[in-house]
């Protein structure tokens, strides 16, 4: 019988696709497109791939049509919140927070605005696109306000006259700077998730889920890490040890036919600047060598 094969709806153009690609590339997923376009079949894995709007992805794999989703966690956060409103429950699980797709969805005022706190929103008309977390927000300080919800285009809703404040996605912050508004309070802070159906999995499904969660656990721990070599004299070596940024227990190896020199390998879990490996020469240290890391198994 052929292995069955997991589902896992990814946006099909947009600001995730890209880097839910490079995840999925990096996790060792191989996939060929259909014609249709709509549909990524996994060649070396058995995945295939979805390409949908975003905010069809909690519905598809709460509904269990998808096994697994990635989608921003703002998207998921107002699906919940507007089921809650129909009285339901969601039943998408969240497995894991990824390290792209940061945003934040934020208030904003136009210059000149007198903005005190929340309390300044009082009555006033605030335009976005989630009104179920603008609802929240507003409910949870006693602020009366009304909500104006548009399907795009928010910030340009104070110049046309539909609203006096806005509740947007930000991540510059410079299409806010280019209609003259500013930044004031956080209504969420967001990243990309992957989700899976409520349902169980069969095993042979389940255990391909664990191994791509141990694959992204590697992909997430790699990113921004490095491999550090350097030479450097034995007394020196507390001092090194305390410069490596991020570093656990370093390989120190005896140098051939050199008693008092080391060489010290190690892995940086953050990214080795110039000023670092200024301090380390200035320690002692020599034939400096930083690598990238391309894989990573606990
Ligand atoms: O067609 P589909 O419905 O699939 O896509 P979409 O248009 O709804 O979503 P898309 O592709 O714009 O964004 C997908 C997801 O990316 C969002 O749901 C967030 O989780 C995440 N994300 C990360 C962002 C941003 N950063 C972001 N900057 N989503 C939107 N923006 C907008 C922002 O509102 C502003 O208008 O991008 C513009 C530029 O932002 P600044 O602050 O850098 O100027
Ligand atoms: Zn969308």
């Amino acid at each position: 019988m052929d292995e069955p094969r997991l589902k896992l709806a990814v946006q099909k153009s947009g600001r995730l696709t890209e880097p839910c690609h490079d995840l999925l590339a990096r996790c060792g997923l191989q996939f060929t497109r259909g014609r249709d376009q709509l549909i990524g079949y996994g060649e070396n894995m058995p995945f295939d791939l979805l390409f949908v709007r975003d905010d069809d992805i909690p519905d598809l794999v709460q509904e269990d049509v998808c096994d697994l989703g990635l989608v921003g966690l703002n998207v998921l956060e107002e699906r919940r919140l507007e089921l809650a409103a129909l009285g339901q429950a969601c039943r998408f699980t969240s497995l894991r927070s990824l390290d792209f797709g940061r945003c934040r969805l934020a208030l904003a005022v136009p210059e000149g605005f007198p903005w005190e706190g929340p309390a300044s929103l009082a009555g006033r008309r605030i335009a976005t696109t989630y009104p179920f977390m603008l609802l929240r927000y507003l409910r949870e300080r006693s602020i009366q306000a009304e909500v104006v919800t548009l399907s795009g285009a928010v910030e340009i809703a104070p110049r046309l006259g539909r609203a006096d404040v806005v509740c947007d996605l930000v991540s510059t912050g410079s299409t806010l700077q280019a209609h003259h508004l500013r930044e004031v309070d956080t209504v969420l802070e967001s990243h990309a998730v992957l989700i899976r159906t409520p349902l169980p999995l069969p095993p042979q499904k389940a255990e391909w889920v664990e191994r791509l969660l141990l694959r992204i656990d590697g992909v997430q721990q790699v990113r921004g890490s490095k491999y550090i070599m350097l030479h450097a004299p034995r007394s020196a070596l507390a001092e090194i040890r305390r410069l490596l940024p991020g570093s656990e227990s370093p390989t120190v190896l005896q140098l051939e036919g050199v008693s008092d020199r080391v060489a010290v390998h190690a892995v940086c879990r953050e990214n080795v600047f110039w000023e670092t490996l200024e301090s380390l020469k200035k320690a002692g240290a020599s034939a400096l060598l930083v690598l990238p890391v391309e894989k990573m198994l606990a």
